[in-house]
């Protein structure tokens, strides 16, 4: 019997030396540490198994653990990750995942973050972004095409990852930060435009039981999403967004056997 599976890592004492794009805001290191709670018994309530891979000190941005490892059909591919400070995160995310999946490591020059990544049906999204590059999209490439997805790749401007911009919610629709993403490429999906009131606020994450995890700060573009007739769970992140993140980033989520 297959069990929704969800691979988190805890908050570091370092937290407050993660990397922010904009200026150094001051990070509260037990307020994240409380909402990643919260964060983790949503999952736990949806009926996710949670794994909890040890958190590192060394490493501020562990807890983004979405970046180190992308489950792409019946393989994990281990990532490279854009920004050199986090290249350590993946081997204990690698030791955990090798479990369950054959695993396929980027290689150098290569670079891909697993916020550029999602998939809907058989497509493969993925963002060309500060983090993520051509070589490390072309081996990318050849890990959809073995598994029967298509690829495809959306220029990503003035935000950190693809997932910073295009949020999955179910099998069809997406949420999409205006004038962030090269939006040809999402043709075919349903768009709903995040609301300009809440430009970057808005996050969420889909789970297994139809439910949806939304950011506490976006309620307008909530709003919109829950009129699609979907169970939205408002969590308050509010110490993980002022460090880059949003709702996708703090796990990775499977089925394990
Ligand atoms: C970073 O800059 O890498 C982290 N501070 C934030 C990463 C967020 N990752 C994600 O949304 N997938």
């Amino acid at each position: 019997m297959s069990v929704p599976t969800a691979l988190t890592r805890p908050v570091p004492d370092s937290f407050d030396g993660a990397l922010v794009r904009d200026g150094q805001p001051e990070l509260d290191v037990a307020l994240a540490r409380a909402q990643h709670d919260d964060y983790r018994e949503a999952l736990e309530q949806s009926g996710y198994s949670i794994v909890v891979v040890p958190t590192d000190e060394n490493h501020p941005d562990c807890v983004f653990i979405e970046d180190t490892a992308i489950v792409l059909g019946s393989v994990a591919v281990i990532t490279r990750p854009g920004a050199p400070s986090r290249r350590g995160e993946t081997d204990p995310v690698a030791r955990v995942l090798s479990s369950q999946f054959p695993l396929v490591e980027v290689r150098e020059p290569g670079t891909v973050d697993g916020g550029d990544v999602f998939v809907m049906g058989d497509v493969a999204y993925v963002g060309r972004s500060t983090r993520t590059n051509v070589e490390g999209i072309h081996q990318l490439q050849e890990v959809t095409s073995e598994q029967g997805l298509e690829l495809v790749t959306v220029d990503v401007h003035n935000t950190l990852h693809l997932k910073s911009a295009v949020l999955p919610i179910d099998i069809e629709t997406v949420v999409v930060t205006r004038d962030a993403v090269d939006e040809t490429m999402l043709e075919g999906l349903r768009i709903i435009y995040e609301a300009d009131s809440e430009r970057h606020k808005f996050s969420a994450l889909p789970l297994h039981d139809d439910r949806v995890l939304v950011t506490a700060n976006a309620p307008a573009t909530t709003e919109v999403v829950s009129t699609l007739g979907h169970e939205v769970v408002p969590i308050d992140v509010s110490q993980i967004q002022a460090a880059d993140g949003g709702l996708t980033c703090m796990s990775i989520l499977f089925s394990a056997d």
